[in-house]
């Protein structure tokens, strides 16, 4: 009888050291590879930053809580384990300690709320563009749930989901698809519409994610610090080809941003008016 103790013991170490292995292991990835494991990808705009930091300060609350639980736990399993001859005192309730575990749970919800309202103002209000933003500000900016950025200085882009592609207007009327093109330091405003179904835009890296919804204009803005490209993926289900629908954003210099705009401007034009061109054409063969 005596000599079943022993494997006992022996498991319940070898599943205490997988269970820390496993959960050291997460936060003990090399490099790139570890970021963004636990934490959302966030990348150089504000409001993907606060939604990482949010999320941290959740995620370690919340560690910090498994943390006690657990050390209880192991503490009672060995502390008060089963012993030949003793007798486990039979307790039924306390007052103080359910209260007590009732206050401090509601309290750390209380904390998360409060943390989390003051995080959400700063990561729906659009912030001002840096000094050598692109300023294409628009005189009238309808807002759903989203206040103009400060500064009037802000490049307002037309976002339209469709199975499946996105298409993007830019203010001097400009259209690209797939991949946008912003300048850095410049405040991006989103207006995101659907012409058939739901679809959902998220480039991860540069904020929260937001649905695009048949009849209605949903705002969301990111504001991009560094040069690069980060891309995306339509979040929300929308058909046979959904896995296409790709989204990527180049970010580059403001100057750099002005060339290509004016460019795709005359290019989008020049295409139309071949496609013009070419429905004439053929309407003209198919009356002879
Ligand atoms: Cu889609």
């Amino acid at each position: 009888m005596r000599g079943r103790a022993k494997p006992r013991a022996a498991t319940v170490a070898l599943l205490v050291a997988t269970a820390t292995l496993t959960t050291a292991g997460f936060f003990w990835l090399p490099g790139a590879a570890g970021a963004n494991v636990l934490t959302p990808e966030a990348g150089p705009s504000p409001n993907a930053e606060k939604i990482n930091e949010l999320y941290k300060i959740v995620l370690y609350i919340g560690l910090a809580v498994i943390g006690t639980v657990w050390a209880f736990l192991f503490y009672s399993l060995f502390r008060f384990r089963a012993r030949r001859g003793r007798e486990a005192p039979q307790i039924s309730g306390n007052a103080s300690l359910e209260l007590g575990w009732t206050a401090a749970a509601a309290a750390i919800v209380a904390v998360i709320t409060v943390i989390t309202y003051i995080y959400l103002d700063d990561i729906t209000h659009p912030v001002a563009s840096g000094p050598e933003a692109v300023a294409e500000a628009r005189d009238q900016f309808a807002t759903i749930n989203q206040p103009p950025p400060p500064g009037d200085k802000s490049l307002d882009i037309q976002v339209s989901g469709q199975q499946f592609l996105w298409r993007y207007q830019y203010p001097n009327q400009a259209v690209s698809f797939h991949e946008m093109v912003v300048p850095r330091d410049t405040t991006v405003t989103l207006t995101l519409k659907a012409n058939d179904v739901i679809h959902s835009w998220w480039i991860p890296e540069l904020g929260g994610k937001l649905d695009a919804v048949p009849g209605y204009e949903n705002k969301t803005w990111f504001k991009a610090t560094e040069t690069g490209t980060f891309e995306g993926q339509c979040a929300e289900l929308c058909g046979a080809g959904h896995y296409a629908m790709t989204a990527k954003v180049t970010v580059v210099e403001p100057a750099a941003y002005q060339a290509w705009v004016e460019n795709q401007k005359e290019e989008f034009e020049e295409g139309q008016r071949l496609a013009q061109e070419q429905r004439r054409q053929i309407e003209a063969e198919l009356a002879q």
